[in-house]
């Protein structure tokens, strides 16, 4: 699951790396190495030796970057041969560099990121996200905060680059992802106190995996003791109202259905008397594709919603579409008002452009993850997992 996505953060990740730890060697500030960076402590810290050592002529030398001096050495390699013969002590001292050049080096005195240092892979990387099809407000977000996490940042070792910009992405990525969501179990439980189901009604674009959804949510709900009810009340597509009792014969939930053609407000409206008479805690409104662009099927939806007023109307959008179902989310959230998103066939999903950027572009939470077409492959969604995910 979005693979290529977090290909694209992992490259800018090391190329900002590389980029500081070049720029480190062209300022002379790389010190021997991790074993030994204890000799060059802060330049606060210096000892007093250290400070003659600098001052003294070997200056120079003592100051030459791991980089370079593998680099002489890589020259010098064809004449080895002869330095071992007639010189083994230089060798062990080669040898010993060489061990400090594979490990982590730290700054002689501490590096200060500066905006010259990120700005280029910062753009590289917002381009990269906007390929994956991430929001350009969303992209732009990430970018800045990375850039106000780690311009004027002190670092005093190279392998702090990597975590402070690791840090970096996780605090932007993780801001993204935090909006404000609330536990469907304690719905439940607060409407069952009332002695009322929760209703939920999916609604969403053609073919974006709604009725499958439900099917998944169904199940879900069923293995945590609860009774679904679901509502057919897609009654305008061919086929629907079969497919959707197909599944919930499978899975062992109630459904209440009417003819094809016929209202399907009165069908929800069923479903939920339904669920009061006896007791089940939750009614699932299946309703038919629509695009946001027809206004007679928009206003069909708002009428089922006047009619069955939902405690929550989840948008199901296909992760693959990754911009076009954002935009449409916009659509359906300004027509009835959404209070939360389910994404479907992430299991397919390399962009991840959508998952990242849906949620914060209409400020409502992922509940659900899509992750296969099984009953069982619908994933609680957790922003926690998503910053993993990614970084
Ligand atoms: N790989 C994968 N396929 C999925 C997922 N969710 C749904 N699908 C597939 O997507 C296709 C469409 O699913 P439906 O549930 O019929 O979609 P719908 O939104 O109800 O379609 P309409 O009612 O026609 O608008 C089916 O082939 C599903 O098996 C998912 O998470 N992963
Ligand atoms: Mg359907």
């Amino acid at each position: 699951m979005f693979n290529a996505l977090k290909k694209k953060i992992n490259t800018a990740v090391g190329k900002i790396t590389e980029k500081v730890s070049q720029d480190a060697e062209k300022e002379n500030i790389i010190a021997e190495g991790e074993v030994e960076s204890s000799k060059y402590p802060p330049e606060e810290n210096l000892t007093e030796d250290l400070k003659k050592v600098e001052e003294s002529s070997e200056k120079e030398e003592k100051k030459e970057s791991v980089f370079s001096r593998f680099r002489r050495k890589e020259a010098e390699d064809e004449t080895l041969e002869e330095k071992v013969t007639s010189k083994p002590e230089k060798i062990e001292k080669e040898e010993k560099s060489e061990d400090t050049e594979a490990g982590v080096f730290s700054f002689i005195r501490e590096k200060t990121l500066s905006e010259k240092d990120v700005d280029d892979i910062l753009w590289e990387l917002e381009m990269s996200l906007l390929e994956s099809d991430v929001a350009l407000e969303v992209a732009e977000k990430i970018i800045n905060s990375v850039k106000d996490d780690l311009v004027v940042k002190k670092i005093k070792r190279s392998s702090d680059v990597e975590k402070y910009t690791r840090k970096a992405l996780k605090n932007a990525i993780s801001t993204i992802l935090d909006v404000e969501s609330e536990d469907i179990d304690d719905l439940i439980q607060e409407k069952n106190s009332k002695g009322e189901p929760l209703i939920i009604m999916f609604v969403g674009i053609n073919g974006t995996g709604k009725t499958t959804t439900i099917a998944k949510f169904s199940n879900f709900f069923l293995n945590k003791g609860y009774k679904p009810v679901i509502a057919a009340s897609d009654t305008f597509s061919a086929g629907a109202i079969e497919q959707i009792s197909h599944h919930a014969e499978k899975i062992g939930v109630k459904i209440i259905k009417h003819k094809k053609g016929a209202d399907p407000a009165a069908v929800a409206f069923d479903a939920i008397s339904h669920a009061k008479a006896q007791g089940k805690e939750l009614v699932l409104i299946d309703t038919a594709g629509r695009m946001q662009t027809n206004i007679n099927l928009m206003d069909e939806m708002a009428k089922i919603k006047r009619v069955a007023k939902p405690d929550l109307i989840i948008y199901v959008g296909d992760s693959l579409t990754g911009n076009d179902a954002v935009e449409q989310a916009i659509k359906f959230n300004e027509s009835v008002g959404l209070d939360g998103i389910i994404l479907t066939k992430a299991d397919a999903d390399a962009k991840g452009g959508a998952a990242l950027s849906i949620g914060y572009v209409i400020d409502k939470p992922i509940l659900f993850l899509g992750t296969g077409q099984s009953y069982e492959d619908l994933m609680e969604f957790r922003p926690e997992w998503m910053v993993e995910q990614l970084v």
